[in-house]
This record gives structure tokens, C-alpha cells and sequence, in this order.
């Protein structure tokens, strides 16, 4: 009879839990309609990017002592702006090589970001940190564009 009485007393308590619940979400989405989209985690090295236009892809770039990563989740073939964010403690640069030319950015200090913009076709290029012995450190990569 105790642990007939005990799981009522929880299951009520699990309907009101519940209901709180759903009261709070309701009231959230009546007065914070874009609430949905905080949900989405953002990489920490993320401005605020506008949306981009049909075949133009922005892609963000951390550079850390020693490694690059890529945000490469929206990237196509098109226009491509690579946005390019020193997170290390010393000078990076991004170079990328686009049918045998290399682009490139300035060396970046510490904290500070630059960025230019290519040409992309589907294919593979490959990328590095053109400092002497980064590349080597593992501030390079191939980036594929299907
Ligand atoms: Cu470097």
C-alpha cells in the first residue's frame, strides 16, 4: 500500500513537472519568437556572418598553434571568402593554392583576423600555414569541394 500511495504521489508530481514544462515553453515562444534560433551552438570563433547569396559560402578559419580549423558546414563550389582568425599566441597566416596559384592572407597576429575570397570548382586544395615549419607542425590540410 506505501509503494501504491509513494508512485501516485510521484506521478502527480510528474503531471504538474510536465505541465510547468509545457507553461514555460508556451510563455517562451509568445514572447521571444527567435529563441529557437540561440539553440544552435556556435564555434566560438564565429562573428555574426549575413546570409550569403546562391554560390558564395563564407568560410571560417581558426588558426591555433599548431592546427587549422575549418567551418566548412555551408561551403560549395562558388565564391568563397575564407575568414581567417589567429587563436594562437604567435603569427599565422592561410595560404590556399587554386589551380596553381596561391592565395594568401597577411601574417595575423594574435587575435586578430583577416580574409579574401576565391574561386571554387569542385576539387581538392590544399592549404597551410606558410610560416616556416608550421605546415610541418600541422597547419596544413586538403579542403574538398564536391
Ligand atoms: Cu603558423
Amino acid at each position: 500500500m506505501m509503494n501504491l500511495a509513494a508512485s501516485h504521489g510521484l506521478r502527480l508530481l510528474a503531471v504538474l513537472l510536465i505541465s510547468i514544462v509545457l507553461a514555460a515553453c508556451g510563455g517562451n515562444t509568445q514572447t521571444n519568437g527567435i529563441g529557437r534560433q540561440t539553440a544552435t551552438p556556435a564555434p566560438a570563433s564565429n562573428a555574426t556572418q549575413p546570409p550569403n547569396a546562391v554560390g558564395e559560402t563564407t568560410v571560417n578559419v581558426t588558426a591555433q598553434d599548431f592546427e587549422f580549423v575549418l567551418d566548412t558546414r555551408a561551403i560549395s563550389a562558388g565564391s568563397t571568402t575564407f575568414v581567417v582568425t589567429n587563436r594562437g599566441t604567435m603569427p599565422h597566416d592561410f595560404a590556399i593554392t587554386v589551380s596553381g596559384q596561391q592565395h594568401k592572407t597577411p601574417l595575423i597576429n594574435p587575435g586578430e583576423s583577416s580574409s579574401f575570397t576565391v574561386e571554387l570548382t569542385p576539387g581538392e586544395y590544399q592549404y597551410l600555414c606558410t610560416v616556416p615549419g608550421h605546415d610541418i607542425l600541422g597547419m596544413q590540410g586538403t579542403l574538398t569541394i564536391q
